[in-house]
């Protein structure tokens, strides 16, 4: 059984305190400020699965706390495929999986750190809250630290999106979902094996929207299905 999970370091509270005084700017209207102050990502730490837990699936078992970059308007005739699936893989930046909040925003997008609460369901990233609800043919990219106190190897990462998703994982692509325009749900996709680093692992995931609904599922499970929980730093 793995170890219970350390007591959170000082360091993680100086981050925690930084995310919140951020996610209360206005970053659309104080663009001055989000300059002058170096976003940090925000850190999710990840505690392995109570064995003795019930499986039911709650906010604590998704990550949601997430460092944004967006949104990336774009042209529905400017990526191909019926439903512009050719959008998913574009690179609206350079080395996403880089993503760390010390980037430029390119013209257009900031960088705001966004602590989510699930609209439709437990863990959902509704990028529609930031981003307000008129916002068709659009992407963002979310970074997110997830802080494992001891390395995690063959766990699971299940997703779900609206519509599209690249995700990157210590600067990694692991996944791609580029098929069609679908809602979202818990668990729509499965990456296998998935391997957390003692200590910090960035996280990257672009979601891309075609038109309607803007939002994203991601959570962690063990060798055994449980469901690692994640403390959103506050
Ligand atoms: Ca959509």
């Amino acid at each position: 059984m793995m170890k219970t999970m350390c007591t959170l370091m000082a360091g993680l509270v100086i981050l925690g305190v930084a995310a919140t005084t951020w996610a209360e700017d206005d970053a659309t209207t104080n663009p001055a400020q989000v300059e002058a102050e170096q976003p940090i990502p925000p850190v999710n730490v990840v505690v392995p699965p109570d064995p003795d837990a019930l499986p039911f699936l709650e906010e604590k078992h998704f990550v949601m706390n997430w460092l944004l970059l967006g949104p990336f308007m774009y042209d529905k005739d400017a990526f191909a495929g019926d439903e512009q699936q050719a959008a998913a893989t574009h690179a609206f930046v350079d080395n996403a999986g880089e993503l760390d909040g010390s980037q430029e925003a390119p013209e257009g997008t900031t960088w705001q750190v966004h602590s989510f609460t699930g609209d439709v369901q437990a863990g959902q990233v509704n990028l529609h809250v930031p981003y307000g609800g008129n916002t068709d043919y659009a992407a963002a990219y979310a970074v997110a630290i997830l802080r494992a106190d001891e390395p995690m190897e063959s766990l699971s990462m299940w997703v779900g999106s609206d519509d599209y998703l690249q995700i990157w994982l210590n600067g990694q692509l692991i996944h791609t979902y580029d098929q069609k325009r679908r809602g979202s749900d818990w668990d729509q996709d499965l990456i296998e094996d998935v391997t957390l680093n003692q200590g910090d692992n960035r996280l990257v995931v672009k979601c891309v929207d075609v038109v309607g609904g803007w939002d994203f599922y991601l959570r962690l499970t063990d060798v055994d299905d449980n469901p690692l929980t994640i403390e959103n730093a506050e």
